[in-house]
């Protein structure tokens, strides 16, 4: 049984990325789930590992680490094969910049704990919640479309850390049903993507613990 530990979340498209990371270079690790709805993430037996109260974490050499982007960076590093992040200072830049778009500017504002305190206290209803959801995506995909290749994959032949956000992200926006006809291009993404055998293995579909 392996000593890595992925604490997980079917729906957490951010524990999405760390799956998809450590599917991509074939790492062997084992999901704990932490279920969000009953608010385990915020049990003192997380908090205490977590003190953010966020999914992912993940248990590996000795350490705990949080943030997706962190554990990413960090597996890139541990285990370089094959890369997400490219060497080339410019390059590597240009792919965290477009990896931001999602991971800082559309995720946070459209978290579980974000469209619950628009409900509660400020009297928001599902309906509110879900523009506000289609607002921030929508935002976000069109500085994305733009940037996006019309062949391959934003990492080219093989798939980067920004098509690892884009496929949690879509996650999102099929769930909240986003239009995706004015963007083409991720949405071609995202259908290749999907074809292959480490994303197949992240959907939260074929998670065994979910
Ligand atoms: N910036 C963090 C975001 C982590 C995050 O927001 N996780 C969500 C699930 S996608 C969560 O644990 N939400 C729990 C809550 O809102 O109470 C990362 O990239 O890891």
């Amino acid at each position: 049984m392996s000593d890595i530990i992925l604490y997980d979340y079917i729906r957490s498209t951010a524990a999405y990325r760390v799956r998809l990371a450590l599917n991509l270079k074939g790492i062997d690790y084992r999901s704990e789930s932490v279920n969000l709805l009953h608010g385990e993430q915020k049990g003192d037996a997380y908090t205490g590992r977590n003190p953010q109260g966020l999914v992912p974490m993940l248990s590996i050499d000795g350490h705990d680490l949080t943030q997706s982007l962190a554990i990413v960076d960090y597996l890139d590093t541990r285990f370089p094969e094959p890369r997400l992040l490219p060497a080339d200072p410019a390059e590597r830049a240009k792919t965290l910049s477009y990896a931001m778009v999602i991971i800082a500017d559309v995720h946070p504002i459209n978290n579980l704990r974000v469209w619950q305190y628009l409900k509660d206290p400020f009297g928001h209803d599902q309906g509110d919640v879900v523009q506000w959801m289609h607002h921030w995506m929508h935002t976000g995909y069109s500085a994305l479309e733009q940037a996006a290749p019309e062949r391959g994959f934003f990492g080219g032949d093989a798939p980067d850390l920004v098509d690892i956000c884009l496929t949690g992200q879509m996650y999102n926006a099929e769930r909240f049903k986003l239009p995706m006809d004015k963007f083409p291009k991720l949405a071609r993404i995202h259908q290749e993507l999907g074809e292959l055998d480490a994303f197949k293995a992240s959907h939260p579909d074929n998670m065994e613990n979910g």
